[in-house]
């Protein structure tokens, strides 16, 4: 009985403790732990919870080296979470970094567990037009997203000017890892087994 207690109490060392989901929880992303970033780099994978597609940037100006925010290299811009579990993507604030001239527009397209299920392309009414002027812009669909997309007129290359800064999400904390015992608390599971060995064989010798 008292082996087992040991073991029980071992495993509780060993094991992570998982985090409690208590519904979505709202967040914003500045992106300013990524600045200065002067010449642009790309947006690390998991940043913020969420995976970036390959033409994802952070970039600052000179003028305000603490405040970053995303550029493009490319019309793949795509994100998930990392853990590929549903969020609720409420807005972000768009611009043209080309300055106050030079206007744009792209697309939302967001998807579900592989379907679409908003296009902005399917309604003239839903193409996102940004100026120069930061403004805070959504797609109007509400409903839980795991994939978030931005896409262009067909030739379109509005992506080279478009800027965008303030991610806006509700999502469930980040699900647990799988626990993997560090090599500090490893040692101590050895340990632990060796001892559960040693009062099996005491036992086992009293017992002869
Ligand atoms: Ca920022
Ligand atoms: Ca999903």
């Amino acid at each position: 009985m008292r082996a087992l207690q040991l073991f029980t109490v071992l495993i509780a060392v060993t094991a992570t403790p998982a985090a409690l989901a208590a519904g979505p929880v709202a967040g914003t992303l500045d992106f300013n732990a990524l600045a200065p970033a002067n010449g642009g780099i790309p947006v690390p994978g998991g940043f913020g919870g969420f995976q970036w597609g390959s033409s994802v940037h952070a970039m600052t100006l000179p003028s305000a080296p603490a405040d970053a925010f995303v550029a493009f290299s490319g019309t793949a811009i795509s994100v998930r979470r990392v853990d590929g579990a549903d969020f609720w993507f409420d807005g972000a604030e768009f611009w043209s970094r080309r300055g106050a001239d030079a206007n744009g527009s792209f697309y939302f397209v967001l998807s579900n567990d592989g379907q679409v299920v908003f296009d902005g392309r399917a309604d003239s009414q839903n193409r996102m037009r940004f100026t120069g002027t930061h403004a805070f812009m959504t797609s109007g669909y509400s409903g839980p997203i795991d994939y978030m997309a931005i896409t262009f007129r067909q030739g379109g290359d509005d992506w080279d000017h478009l800027a965008f800064d303030n991610f806006t999400y509700r999502a469930t904390p980040l699900a647990a890892l799988p626990a993997v015992p560090e090599p500090a608390t490893g040692a101590l599971f050895m340990a632990g087994l060796g001892l559960l060995a040693a009062g099996a064989r005491i036992r086992s010798g009293r017992a002869a």
